[in-house]
């Protein structure tokens, strides 16, 4: 199999590189990534003499066509992805995520290569603390902020484009991911590495909002799972029963770096902040036979932190920038 990997200088892209070269052998596997700032090909060197790296725009037509033309196989994880940036710059959402995915269709739809978009539970907006529900693929879409309403976008482009002109796509909608290679902009990241700098976590608002939490690694076995056996058409949810809220997640790193677990700082709030997200993963659980690996949060966290203490030289480098941003935004 040829696969292309948009993306997979990011975090999860990275991730899902690394598994695939050591789980299967067998796939060529070429990257296509930008490297925007949250782009690095250090994320890469474990795999790199294994894989073909293009530095290159997804929105590069010309490009995008000939490396699709290459490929049996297409997973797109390519995006703008922190929320707090769609609130100061949505625009370099709207040109990578919608008219990034756009190009890819177009190529998919020439050379009828299969194709998987990876989106986030965001779409479907947020719950309520006490609601019963869980996000499902039959929940509404209503996206709250720029990010995630340029993810919406992406994916109903990615449905029509299956229905209009048959193209073999399949979505994923995954929750929140944590794991090595996570940029320092994103919360665990950065508390854990605010803390290796004596800095105190910084919990927005009252820290009560809930995330659904699941390793990069079960992420992406759900992955290669749809790509084996999901259905053409069908949009797919992936989590593993991860929800805990912002502020129990920070009293857990606190802990397991030996602090008090009430050492953090609640900021100001996110506008627009979703409250709550919980993903109901059934249908990929039951049509496909996908369970998670890592059952435990609390020993994912910690090797998680013991990762970011050895590869600081990883990270280091976009530490300051980082917290520039925060400090501009007053968090
Ligand atoms: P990331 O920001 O860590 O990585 C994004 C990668 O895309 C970077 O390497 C960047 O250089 C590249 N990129 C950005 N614009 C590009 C362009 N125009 N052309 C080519 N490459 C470009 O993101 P991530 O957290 O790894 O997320 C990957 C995907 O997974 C995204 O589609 C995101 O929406 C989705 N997702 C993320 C999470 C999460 O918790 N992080 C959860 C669900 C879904
Ligand atoms: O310093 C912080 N303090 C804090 O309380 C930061 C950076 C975040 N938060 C809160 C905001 C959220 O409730 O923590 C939660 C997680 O924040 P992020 O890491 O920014 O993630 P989120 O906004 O939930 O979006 C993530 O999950 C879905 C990814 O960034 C998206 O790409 C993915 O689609």
């Amino acid at each position: 199999m040829r696969l292309l990997v948009t993306g997979a200088a990011g975090f999860i892209g990275s991730n899902f590189v690394h598994q695939t070269v050591r789980e299967r052998p067998e796939v060529q596997v070429t990257v296509l990534d930008a490297l925007t700032y949250a782009g690095s090909e250090a994320s890469l060197a474990p795999s790199r003499a294994a894989i073909t790296f293009v530095e290159g725009d997804v929105t590069d037509a010309e490009l995008v066509d000939r490396l699709v033309a290459d490929a049996d196989v297409v997973v797109h994880f390519a995006a703008e992805s922190h929320n707090d940036n769609s609130l100061s710059n949505p625009w370099p959402f709207v040109q990578t995520n919608i008219v990034g995915t756009f190009t890819l269709l177009e190529a998919v739809r020439r050379h009828g290569t299969r194709y998987h978009h990876i989106s986030t539970d965001e779409v479907y907006g947020d719950l309520e603390l006490d609601d019963p529900r869980k996000f499902t693929p039959e929940t509404p879409y209503n996206p709250s902020s720029p990010y995630s309403a340029t993810k919406a976008s992406s994916d109903l482009l990615v449905r029509a484009w299956v229905r209009s002109f048959g193209v073999q796509a399949t979505i994923s909608n995954c929750s929140n991911n944590y794991g090595p290679y996570q940029h320092v902009e994103k919360f665990i990241p950065r508390q854990i590495t605010n803390l290796i700098d004596g800095i105190r976590p910084k919990l927005y608002g009252q820290g009560l909002n809930v995330r659904d939490w699941i390793h990069v690694e079960d992420h992406n076995s759900a992955v290669w799972t749809i790509i084996d056996k999901g259905r053409i058409g069908e949009t797919y949810l992936i989590g593993a029963d991860g929800e805990k809220n912002n502020r129990e997640v920070v009293e857990l790193i606190l802990e397991l770096s030996g602090l008090d677990s009430d050492a953090f700082d609640l900021v100001s709030d996110r506008p627009g902040h979703d409250m709550r997200y919980a993903i109901d993963s059934s249908k990929l659980r039951t049509e496909l036979g996908w369970a998670p690996r890592y059952s435990n949060f609390e020993d994912g966290l910690a090797a998680t932190i013991d990762w970011y203490r050895a590869n600081e030289a990883w990270w280091r480098p976009q530490k300051d920038a980082t917290e520039a941003k925060y400090a501009q935004i007053g968090r």
